[in-house]
């Protein structure tokens, strides 16, 4: 049902209608209905509930029970704005969207269109994010859009290409994990970060599988552990080489899968003939028995699923070390059968689909290669232009910062993230961002980056958009709007067509809906990796949601078990490489004698831009804070609630403490919810996988001192 809403926003009572989550991989299906105000009151209240899908079965967590209260806060930005004077003011979308237009072509004409860069996100729809990645290359015809996705998948995305040769974040479905009778969860903090998950745990739990987490930290997933590898951050490489050696001892190793379906496994064993136990325990800081315990549990059962997430993905050995992982699935032969397989657990809700239709720097849709000429061919064709007209690959996102803060990138267009908050070395960044000739910055919200843009462009929110998102599972979900965009918000698409056509490019942006956007990248995916030609909007609606790659409208849904004959490499086979045990990428020292990790808490995502406008959210977390081991606060002189500067070799923040003995001694965690002085990424390390471009944000060495 559609409704008129206004300013502030709210939503008038009767209303109801069906969402998807905004926030997480899971993107459960939410119902709103709006009721009566409170007797005696004004205040509006709505009634949250969680509709089935295959993903959240009807689940939400708390987050999607309060997505509702930031579409509808004050704080929306509903009107372009532009800095008069130094001071952002509210402007008409013609003033603004020329003023974006005059500066990329004075930029452009003068020192080519390489020096205007793009920056996206993965909350973006596919529509949206495919569109930003065409608009970049034909649009603009620079070769700089990169996006957030690069700090969040880019190990485990190019991991999973490498081994298989495909990368979708789940190789077996949400309902093979009951079928697991071991799990292992490095890295992953799947109780705060995809809560409606957990029942898929809690059932293979009940069915009698052993659940191993590898984590510095007792989290609240690491509770329901059988085996807590409590690990050294930094150190997951040496661990993975630990268990495999321990297969190997024990004749755990699945030697038919590997002859039969493998590559490499000579080169893995020679390896192995070099690794040490007693080294790995004391590189990793774990009990070897342990060790030896996990990887025979994980050897002997009959069935297993190994997921990995942040923890061991931003490193700067996260590619290797999410393969070394993958040693250990192929190794034990656990894939391609059910209750069996990989599972990198991806975080935006379109975290999948942003990563597979152009907005990487080096990708076109369909999970093409830029640099690969039969892609280029395609995609020209797609498109309507030559191939020599899409230009070449650019650099990741922080790179793209780096540009920024050299000069090399002179006008930055954001769309769908805060990076002055979430990129490494968050000092660097903010400096780049003062100084750069020109930002524009699209956002429902003055974020921490719209704050500092010469344009901001309001942009709708998921309740007021249409598109396609893609989840963890690799399966396609329709989400349809079901309120009209408020004030003067544009959907993010829309504004690229409209600049694209005030740039002269009409002719290759004219789309009237994001479904005719879907259809052209249906096609643009084709025969692709990553195909999407046989899903379509009525499709959707229909079955509710489609795994890739579907190649045929006429096909049945894929089944979702990937690899159950063959992997995706040209000769069928998964590849092992030997991966090398090495110390974190920062050891401490007398002057930074701590290791500083961080991630997230469960009430808030990412910045928090969102949650922190979402009353009941903002309420449950209001600060940032450092955890500390009780000995590490009693040997610093910290008190619960004490005001504490961490400082790196980079850059300090500060935040108040919250001692347990959850966490090792060495090591404290921070969340990466806030900016300013609370941000814990003015301390994080920029120093990249060279692999895959990921920082290294999980170990940095810090010092510590109260602030009194
Ligand atoms: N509530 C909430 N949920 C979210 C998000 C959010 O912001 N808030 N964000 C979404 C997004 S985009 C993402 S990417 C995912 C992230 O999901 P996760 O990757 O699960 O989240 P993190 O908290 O960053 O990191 C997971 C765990 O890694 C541990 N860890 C730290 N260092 C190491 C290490 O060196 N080795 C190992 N093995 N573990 C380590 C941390 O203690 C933490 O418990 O969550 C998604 N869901
Ligand atoms: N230290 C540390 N740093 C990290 C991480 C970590 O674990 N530790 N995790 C990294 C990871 S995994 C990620 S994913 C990044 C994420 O970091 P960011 O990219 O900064 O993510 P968000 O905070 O979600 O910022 C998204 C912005 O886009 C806006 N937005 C939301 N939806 C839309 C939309 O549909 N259109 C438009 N135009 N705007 C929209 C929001 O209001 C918000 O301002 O952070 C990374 N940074
Ligand atoms: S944050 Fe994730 S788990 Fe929670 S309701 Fe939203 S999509 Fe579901
Ligand atoms: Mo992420």
């Amino acid at each position: 049902m559609q409704q008129t809403i206004s300013s502030p926003l709210t939503l008038e009572p009767g209303f109801h209608a069906d969402t998807q989550c905004p926030f997480c991989s899971v993107q459960c299906k939410i119902r709103i209905t709006a009721n009566e105000p409170l007797p005696g009151t004004q205040r509006k209240t709505y009634k949250i509930e969680g509709i089935p899908n295959a993903a959240s079965e009807g689940r939400l967590c708390v987050k999607g029970m309060n997505a509702h209260q930031h579409v509808m806060s004050g704080d929306r930005i509903l009107q372009p704005l532009v800095r008069k004077n130094g001071k952002l003011s509210p402007a008409t979308w013609e003033e603004a969207l020329t003023l974006i237009r005059d500066n990329f072509e004075t930029v452009s004409k003068q020192y080519g269109p390489d020096a205007i860069g793009l920056y996206g996100g993965g909350s973006l729809t596919n529509e949206s994010a495919y569109l930003l990645g065409k608009f970049a290359r034909i649009g603009l015809g620079t070769k700089y859009i990169d996006y957030n996705g690069r700090f969040c998948m880019s190990a485990a995305a190019s991991a999973g290409n490498k081994t298989f040769g495909i990368d979708r974040g789940l190789t077996c479905r949400l309902s093979d994990i009951p079928l697991a009778r071991c799990i292992i969860l490095a890295g992953t903090n799947i109780a705060e970060c995809q809560p409606t998950l957990m029942p898929y745990f809690t059932k293979a739990k009940e069915n009698g599988a052993t659940i191993i987490v590898i984590d510095p930290r007792v989290t609240a997933t690491a509770e329901m552990a059988d085996i807590h590898l409590q690990i050294r951050p930094g150190t997951d490489a040496a661990l993975a080489n630990g268990m495999l050696k321990v297969l190997q001892n024990e004749g755990l190793m699945d030697q038919s899968f590997i002859a039969g379906r493998t590559n490499g496994f000579d080169e893995l064993k020679r390896h192995l003939e070099t690794v040490d136990l007693d080294g790995i325990a004391e590189l990793t800081g774990l009990d070897p028995s342990l060790i030896h315990k996990a990887a025979v549990e994980f050897g002997k059962a009959s069935t297993g699923i190994l997921f990995t997430a942040r923890g061991v993905e931003q490193q700067t050995d996260g590619h290797v070390a999410v393969r070394n992982f993958l040693n250990i699935v192929l190794a034990t032969g656990k894939v391609g059968k059910p209750g069996c397989g990989y599972g990198a657990v991806t975080g935006q809700g379109n975290g999948q689909g942003g990563r597979e239709h152009g907005q990487k720097s080096d990708q076109l849709p369909g999970y093409r290669s830029i640099e690969d000429d039969r892609d280029r061919e395609y995609i020209a064709k797609v498109w309507g232009v030559e191939p020599a007209e899409i230009p070449r690959k650019g650099v990741s996102a922080y790179e793209m910062m780096e540009l920024v803060h050299d000069g090399t990138i002179r006008s930055l267009f954001v769309m769908g993230s805060n990076p002055v908050v979430s990129n490494p070395n968050a000092d660097l960044v903010e400096k780049g961002l003062q100084n750069i000739g020109f930002l524009a910055v699209a956002d429902m919200f003055l974020s921490e980056t719209a704050r500092m843009a010469d344009v901001v462009l309001p942009v709708t929110a998921y309740l007021e958009n249409d598109g396609t998102l893609t989840n963890l599972e690799g399966r396609v979900l329709l989400r349809e709007s079901t309120i009209p965009a408020p004030g003067e918000a544009r959907h993010d698409w829309k504004i690229l067509c409209e600049l694209a056509e005030m740039l002269g490019r009409k002719q290759y942006f004219t789309y009237h809906s994001a479904e005719e956007i879907f259809n052209e990248l249906r096609v643009a995916s084709r025969g692709g990796v990553a195909d999407y030609y046989g899903i379509t909007y009525d499709r959707l609606r229909r079955e509710g949601g489609v795994y890739w790659p579907c190649p045929s409208t006429e096909e049945q849904e894929p089944n979702g078990l990937l690899f159950t004959e063959s992997f995706a490499h040209p000769d069928g086979r998964a590849i092992f490489i030997p991966v090398p045990s090495r110390q974190p990428q920062e050891v401490p020292d007398a002057e930074f004698p701590l290791t500083l990790t961080n991630g997230r808490v469960l009430s808030h995502y990412l910045t928090g831009v969102q949650t922190r406008r979402s009353p009941s959210l903002a309420a449950r977390s209001v600060d940032n804070f450092v955890e500390l081991h009780p000995r590490t606060a009693k040997k610093y002189k910290i008190e619960e609630g004490d005001k504490v500067e961490v400082r790196s070799r980079r850059g300090s923040f500060s935040v108040r403490s919250r001692i347990s003995a959850q966490i090792k001694e060495d090591t404290v965690f921070v969340p990466m919810h806030w900016g300013g002085v609370q941000n814990v990424n003015k301390a994080t390390s920029p120093e990249l996988d060279p692999n895959c471009k990921m920082p290294g944000f999980k170990t940095s060495t810090v010092s510590i001192k109260p602030i009194r």
